[in-house]
């Protein structure tokens, strides 16, 4: 199996994630952004990642790509077996890219895109000398491109933040006492969870490398919130079940 993906995506994590936690074996494909459309689509009917591609078959989407892996690998099921918890947790699930998901991706691009050799270390780290070079190069015309999909406006970066920070205060007071969302055990929730969130906490489990970090904002977020309760909970799932 392979598993097309930006390595610091945090929806690319979310599958990588399920697939480790399967124990199923798999090559990580990274892509150029922008460069991407063309290898996605020759697979896909959309151009985002992740996208898992199979023997016979391609699945693009993290959620779907949970939904692959649990129908056809039956062991460590990550979908909650009890019909009404399975329902409420897919439907929770379905809510985590509008509450943490885009909107911490609109916060730190908002600040990050600003930093060429912060985002060329996140997109081509992996990649050879020569993609680095071509992405110094085309990171003009990126940038205005991420800029427009996913920053926009001042709006819309306020808008994220509210989001943002209302959905953790929600998540709190929904651990509050609990060790898990769904059934007392480590379900695909806590992992949708933990891998939006990652991008926030930096769990040391993460299989990527980051930069330093070069933006003040941004560092004063992330410390800012390492001890905040949902954070400290992500990291604990992180370690009891990121390998
Ligand atoms: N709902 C999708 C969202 C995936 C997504 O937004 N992927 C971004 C990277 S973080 C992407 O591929 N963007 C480029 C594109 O859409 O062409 C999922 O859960 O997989």
């Amino acid at each position: 199996m392979k598993l097309l993906e930006f390595p610091h995506s945090h929806y690319c994590e979310k599958a990588r994630w399920a697939l480790d936690y399967k124990r199923i074996p798999f090559e990580r494909v990274a892509l150029m952004p922008g460069f991407h459309m063309r290898t996605v689509r020759r697979h896909a009917p959309r151009t985002s990642v992740p996208v898992l591609l199979t023997d016979k078959e391609v699945v693009q989407g993290s959620s779907e790509i949970i939904d692959y892996l649990d129908e056809r690998f039956s062991d460590r099921q990550l979908t909650p077996q009890d019909s009404l918890s399975k329902n409420e947790c897919i439907q929770f699930e379905s809510e985590l890219s509008d509450k943490f998901g885009e909107p911490l991706r609109t916060i730190l691009y908002d600040r990050l895109l600003a930093f060429p050799d912060y985002i060329r270390f996140c997109f081509t780290n992996p990649m050879s000398p020569a993609k680095r070079i071509l992405f110094r190069l085309y990171y003009p015309m990126l940038k205005k491109l991420m800029h427009q999909a996913y920053v926009k406006s001042e709006k819309r970066v306020a808008g994220a933040k509210e989001t943002f920070f209302s959905s953790l205060d929600e998540l709190e007071a929904r651990i509050s006492g609990n060790d898990y969302l769904y059934e007392g055990r480590f379900t695909r929730a806590d992992l949708s969870v933990c891998a939006m969130l990652a991008l926030l906490v930096l769990p040391p489990e993460f299989p990527v490398s980051w930069p330093e970090m070069p933006d003040h904002e941004i560092e004063k977020l992330h410390n800012d919130y390492q001890n905040h309760p949902v954070c400290v909970w992500v990291r604990r799932i992180y370690a009891l079940h990121r390998n």
